[in-house]
């Protein structure tokens, strides 16, 4: 109560002692400080690992397939094929899917190919499409068989299969070559093929074909 600016002392106020006691830190001096939290247990939740995995395993399918497609590229860009002109062969080797030389030959490995056993003997061959040209106009077209002598894939023959022609996809059934493609019809320039035909060829030669 306040009088004529001077405070009159009616008592003593007691401030209720507080029922906790406060905490008193390690040093045991009183002292206030934050007790250390407790962390929480840590734990995985069932669903997120689930979620890791497959992301895991999405990742690992994506670099194994990538690696899968990507070893025949560079086994049959890089390999020696014979190539023959009239009574003469002669060995080229590609180098990533090429073998150049102005004014002369040119290959190139077309990144089709089949796996299959050709000759027969239980090891896994392959045939190879590629083309050739001398520079001109001209791109021919040929498909290789690649055996397999048991160390490494040789070629060893080789099946022509036109100027210009137009190869859609290449598939082994029974040792055999199927290739659906678009060959040259009665009355097309050779720029434009549109007979399309299914033809089957096996090592040693062109065996059948049908037109589709
Ligand atoms: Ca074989």
């Amino acid at each position: 109560m306040r009088l004529d600016g001077n405070i009159r002392r009616t008592g003593i106020f007691i401030h209720p002692r507080p029922k906790t006691a406060p905490f008193k830190g390690a040093d045991g001096c009183g002292r206030l400080s934050i007790p250390p939290k407790a962390c929480p247990p840590k734990g995985v939740e069932p669903g997120a690992l689930a979620l890791v995995g497959s992301i895991c395993f999405l990742l690992l399918s994506i670099f194994v397939s990538r690696c899968y497609a990507a070893a025949p590229a560079e086994i049959f860009g890089n390999i020696t094929y014979v190539i023959y002109y009239g009574p003469y062969e002669e060995k080229v080797k590609l180098i990533d899917g090429k073998y150049e030389m102005p004014g002369y030959i040119y290959i190139y490995y077309k990144d089709k190919y089949v796996y299959g056993d050709f000759n027969n003997d239980g090891l896994r061959d392959a045939a190879v499409l590629f083309s050739e040209s001398g520079g001109g106009s001209g791109t021919f077209y040929r498909l290789a068989f690649l055996i397999n002598d048991g160390q490494q894939l040789v070629h060893k023959d080789t099946c022509y299969l036109g100027d210009r022609v137009v190869i859609y996809s290449l598939k082994e059934r029974q040792g055999k070559v199927f290739i659906d493609m678009l060959t040259h019809a009665d009355g097309d320039c050779m720029a434009g093929p549109s007979k399309r035909v299914t033809n089957i060829y096996e090592y040693a030669g062109i065996s059948d074909s049908t037109s589709t």
